[in-house]
Order: C-alpha cells, then sequence, then structure tokens
C-alpha cells in the first residue's frame, strides 16, 4: 500500500519507442531523460508531442538536462510542440547532429548552453512558420545557421528561394561533384528518399521544371 502511494507521487521511468521519459500520470506529464547504462540516443531521434502510459496521455513538456550528453551518432531532433523546457547541456557535444525541427511555437525556454560543443553554426532549425522571428530573436536558438519555416520550402527547392528552377538542378550537380554551398539543403535534395544525394534527384528535379 505504502508502495503504490510512493509510486502515485512520483514520476515513474518508462522507455517508449526507444526514448526514455520521466512519466507523471498525475499532472500527465512527460520529460526525456538520458538514456541508462551508456546507451547513447543516435540517428534520427523524434520526441513526440505525447505520450501514452498506462491508458493516461501525457505531454511530453520538458528534455531533462544532458538527455543527450555526448550523443556522438545524433543525426537530426525533432522536438514535439508540447515542450516548454530543455535542460543544461541537454545537447552538449553532439558532433554530428545537423538538423534540428523544433513544433514548439513559442521558443522553448533554456537552462545554460544547451548547445555547448555542438557546432550549432552549422546546425539547420525548422520551426513553425509563424514563430521564426521569435526563434530567431532567442537565444541560443538565434545561433542557429539557417532558420526556416517548417513545410515552407519544397521539394528541390535546394537554395530555398521559394522556387524549384535550373539553379538548383546546377546546386545539386554541384554538391554531387563535392562543392560545398552554405546555402545547401540536403533534404531537400534528396527528392526520392533514399537517404542519398545523386544523378536520381537531379533527373526527379528536373522532371519538377519540366512539369513533368
Ligand atoms: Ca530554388
Ligand atoms: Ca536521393
Amino acid at each position: 500500500m505504502l508502495q503504490s502511494l510512493a509510486a502515485s507521487a512520483f514520476a515513474v521511468e518508462v522507455e517508449i519507442d526507444g526514448l526514455l521519459y520521466d512519466v507523471d500520470t498525475n499532472i500527465k506529464e512527460a520529460k526525456v531523460v538520458e538514456h541508462k547504462n551508456g546507451v547513447k540516443y543516435k540517428g534520427d531521434i523524434v520526441i513526440p508531442d505525447a505520450v501514452d502510459y498506462e491508458g493516461v496521455t501525457c505531454s511530453v513538456t520538458s528534455i531533462g538536462p544532458q538527455a543527450f550528453y555526448s550523443c556522438s551518432r545524433l543525426s537530426s531532433v525533432v522536438i514535439g510542440a508540447g515542450v516548454q523546457r530543455i535542460g543544461i547541456q541537454t545537447f552538449y557535444r553532439c558532433p554530428e547532429l545537423t538538423r534540428v525541427t523544433c513544433y514548439a511555437e513559442n521558443p522553448p525556454s533554456t537552462q545554460g548552453n544547451v548547445f555547448t560543443s555542438s557546432d550549432i553554426g552549422n546546425i539547420r532549425l525548422y520551426v513553425p512558420p509563424a514563430s521564426v522571428d521569435a526563434y530567431k530573436s532567442t537565444a541560443p536558438w538565434s545561433n542557429f545557421k539557417k532558420i526556416r519555416g517548417i513545410g515552407t520550402i519544397a521539394k528541390g527547392d535546394v537554395n530555398c528561394n521559394q522556387a524549384v528552377e535550373v539553379t538548383d538542378v546546377v546546386a545539386i550537380v554541384s554538391y554531387i561533384l563535392g562543392e560545398q554551398d552554405n546555402d545547401f539543403d540536403e533534404i531537400f535534395a534528396d527528392l526520392n528518399g533514399d537517404g542519398k544525394v545523386d544523378v536520381e534527384d537531379v533527373v526527379e528535379t528536373v522532371n519538377i521544371i519540366l512539369g513533368e
């Protein structure tokens, strides 16, 4: 009896879809926390708006301190709309992180430097279109290389100028040839979604231009 009372008073730690959370069904909130036993999150991570635990839907409202600390193989993170707070050193030293998508309308409040030792100047940030200005004026979010509105860029528009045209074909070819361009955005260049940018994507871009 005492045990069940204690359990109801505190958040429980639970793994859902590969992410570890502190879930509190009383207040219906969940916090993403660092994985245990040296396991590091890697690849493309999606933090949902909410998680279900024991029949209760809990909003994911925060990402805990050091949750993604030194995740050397973390490539991208999607942050759900419910996240309001991000703890200290949450994305400390994530050298392969190149893309952060944050659905929160208001830039989540941050504790200390959330992105210390990650190459924030080279990470792209995607946020709700109406919130771009807010992120651009709020540190540390304002330090991201490029801040763009989610869904405002079409496939094939790799230089993000709102048109798919011959300059985009040139940009993709240049990228394939190994030339670097700061405005180039790989995700919009992978038109067929196979995870790589190659001649097939050039063909698809040309087809868009030709209206096929
Ligand atoms: Ca373009
Ligand atoms: Ca491709």
